[in-house]
This record gives structure tokens, C-alpha cells and sequence, in this order.
């Protein structure tokens, strides 16, 4: 058993915003209250209101459809409050020069984004010209600087967005980061779809969590079968479990039910593979594979509330951004509002 030395990090409550008449003041009201919430000071609390309301006013003008989503995530004992912002177009053609206030801004989604890069502690944007963007500013507590700037962590983001009309989410994920007797850092990461939608599909969620936080840091086939008999007598769920090592250059993965799961390198993707079977209900015979990984791949997995038929190609430039964008833009272009949606993305350091 490997001890672990590196961090946690699960899905978090998020607050979506869709884009209305009233998104800029209910974004500045809700990022206020997470930020009070995990104690940052009010003058603090006055910048990221300011660049929160700059990102939902972009959206307002600017964006055919799209939403904000705000949530605080918790890494290795320090919070940070985080804004995701997803649209669907037009997009910006040259996102390099829209960082500089003033220069691009007129007409465009990058009004105001340089503003918003100079409050965040982490801030990074994809866009596909007349398709959409999506941006994520992290904003931490304390002196607002990145732990994690410079270290060799690997990185983990997830996002989940409930099917349209529910408050709750049936679809979730967990990550963990573990350090080797030969010091090799890998990442465990789960994907979660529990099944139907609503409360007890988010229970049975939440089951997986607290059974992947407390379970075993074996194997991922270990792991699936401590979750397993965690999610009996619940609505059960389709899960993949991975563990990514990038030093060894593999991922080692075991997958019960519908979850997608890829390794994304260049312009290709690899599909690793999952067996038939419900978690909590009927486990088929565990089979763990294994697939090569470079340490310059993504790799994503994701629930059918996401379709699956992406390719790599139709992302130019999207999978050397950081993870939470790769989620959030991935789940903006092949998300569906009929189920549950959730995608988790890990990479490796990239000092
Ligand atoms: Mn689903």
C-alpha cells in the first residue's frame, strides 16, 4: 500500500449560473458569499466581486448562450474560490491580445479580461473562434499566490453540472495524488455516474465519494470493488477508476458502466476501455488495463452526459491548457442538458 503524500480533491458544490438578465448580479452576490465563507478579508472580497462581475458582464454582452459556474475548492488545506465561464460562441480569434486591456476589446469577450488575470492567482482561457470559450479564474485565499506554482503535483480538475431542472448532481469525482516507495508521483482519479438523476443518484454519489476518500490505495480494481460494496443497496453507478503515473509513463484503469475515458495526446486519443455492469449492483469478472501515457497527455473521463463522439482535432490547442479548462470547455461543446453531466481531466506538472 502506498502512502499518500500528495493531496485530495473532489467535486465541490457548484453554483451555475445560466446567462439571463440578471447573471452579473447574482454572480457578484454568490462569489461574495463563497469568499466570506472561507474567510477572505473584504478588500479581497471586493476584487474578486469586481472581476466576477467583469467575466458575467462579458458573458451579457458578448455571448450567445452560456453560464458561470462558482465554486470553492479545497487543495492541500488552502481554499481558493474558483469561476468557470462556458459559452457557446462567437468566440475570440486572438485570445493573446484580448489579455491586454484596451487593445482587442471592443466587441469581443476579452473586454475587461485582462482585469479579471491580474486579480486571479491562477487564470487560463480557451477559445475556438465562432464556437465558444471558456476561462477559468482561481482566486485563493491567503496572499492569493498558487501552491501549486512550481511544484511537480499533478494537476487534477473536475466539473459536474446537473441535468436541466435539478438542483443536485448524480455524476461526480474524486482524485488523490500518492508517492511511491521509488518516489514516482502518481494520481488516482475516479468518475462517478450514479444512475437516473436527482437526489439518490447524488447520494449514491456521494456514497462513492466518502468510500473513495476512506477505501483502499491499492489498485484501481481494488478500489472498484471497495466501492462496490460501499453503493450496495444504493441506485448504483457506472465508475471508472484510474491511476496515472507519469513517470512510469502509464495509466492503469478499471471501469464498470457507461464512463467514457480517454488519453488525449496530440491530436489522438486513446479509448480505454470499461466492462458491462452496474457498481453496487452486479460487478462483472475485473479486468485491470493498461495503456501507455507521455508525460505531455491528458487524460480525461467523463459520463454520458457528455457525448463521447469529440475528437482531439476539434479542440485546436485546448489539451496543453490547464485541466479546469479542458473541463469546462469540453463539457461546454459536448455536454447535453438531458442527464447529468460530469468530466474530470489530470495532467502532469508542468513546472
Ligand atoms: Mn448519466
Amino acid at each position: 500500500m502506498n502512502p499518500v503524500s500528495g493531496y485530495e480533491v473532489e467535486a465541490e458544490d457548484v453554483v451555475w449560473l445560466r446567462l439571463d438578465v440578471a447573471v452579473a448580479a447574482a454572480a457578484r452576490r454568490e462569489a461574495a458569499r463563497l469568499a466570506r465563507r472561507v474567510g477572505m478579508p473584504t478588500d479581497r472580497v471586493a476584487e474578486i466581486e469586481l472581476a466576477v462581475t467583469e467575466a458575467a458582464t462579458n458573458l451579457e454582452k458578448h455571448a450567445r448562450d452560456g453560464a458561470l459556474a462558482l465554486r470553492v475548492v479545497t487543495l492541500r488545506g488552502r481554499a481558493a474560490l474558483e469561476l468557470l465561464s462556458v459559452d457557446s460562441g462567437p468566440g475570440m480569434a486572438d485570445v493573446g491580445s484580448a489579455l491586454t486591456d484596451g487593445v482587442s476589446g471592443s466587441g469581443t469577450l476579452g473586454v475587461g479580461m485582462g482585469a479579471i488575470a491580474r486579480f486571479a492567482g491562477v487564470f487560463d482561457v480557451h477559445s475556438l473562434p465562432g464556437r465558444g470559450t471558456a476561462l477559468l479564474a482561481r482566486f485563493w485565499a491567503g496572499d492569493g499566490t498558487d501552491p501549486f506554482a512550481g511544484t511537480d503535483e499533478p494537476e487534477v480538475a473536475g466539473l459536474t453540472r446537473p441535468i436541466s431542472g435539478e438542483e443536485v448532481c448524480g455524476d461526480t469525482w474524486a482524485a488523490r495524488t500518492e508517492h511511491g516507495p521509488d518516489g514516482a508521483r502518481a494520481v488516482t482519479v475516479m468518475m462517478c455516474d450514479g444512475l437516473g438523476h436527482g437526489p439518490l443518484a447524488a447520494l449514491a454519489g456521494e456514497r462513492a465519494r466518502a468510500a473513495f476518500r476512506a477505501g483502499p490505495h491499492g489498485s484501481p480494481q481494488d478500489v472498484v470493488r471497495a466501492l462496490h460494496a460501499e453503493l450496495r443497496g444504493s441506485r448504483g453507478a457506472a465508475i471508472t477508476v484510474a491511476r496515472a503515473d507519469f513517470s512510469r509513463g502509464t495509466v492503469e484503469h478499471c471501469g464498470v458502466g457507461n464512463i467514457s475515458a480517454f488519453v488525449v495526446g496530440g491530436d489522438r486519443r486513446s479509448t480505454l476501455l470499461s466492462l458491462p455492469g452496474i457498481v453496487g449492483h452486479q460487478l462483472p469478472a475485473l479486468r485491470l488495463f493498461r495503456t501507455p501515457l507521455d508525460r505531455d497527455a491528458v487524460l480525461v473521463l467523463h459520463s454520458d452526459g457528455l457525448s463521447d463522439r469529440w475528437s482531439p482535432a476539434d479542440f485546436p490547442g485546448l489539451f496543453t491548457r490547464r485541466p479546469a479548462v479542458v473541463a469546462a470547455q469540453l463539457l461546454g461543446q459536448a455536454g447535453v442538458r438531458r442527464d447529468d453531466a460530469g468530466v474530470v481531466v489530470v495532467r502532469a506538472a508542468r513546472g
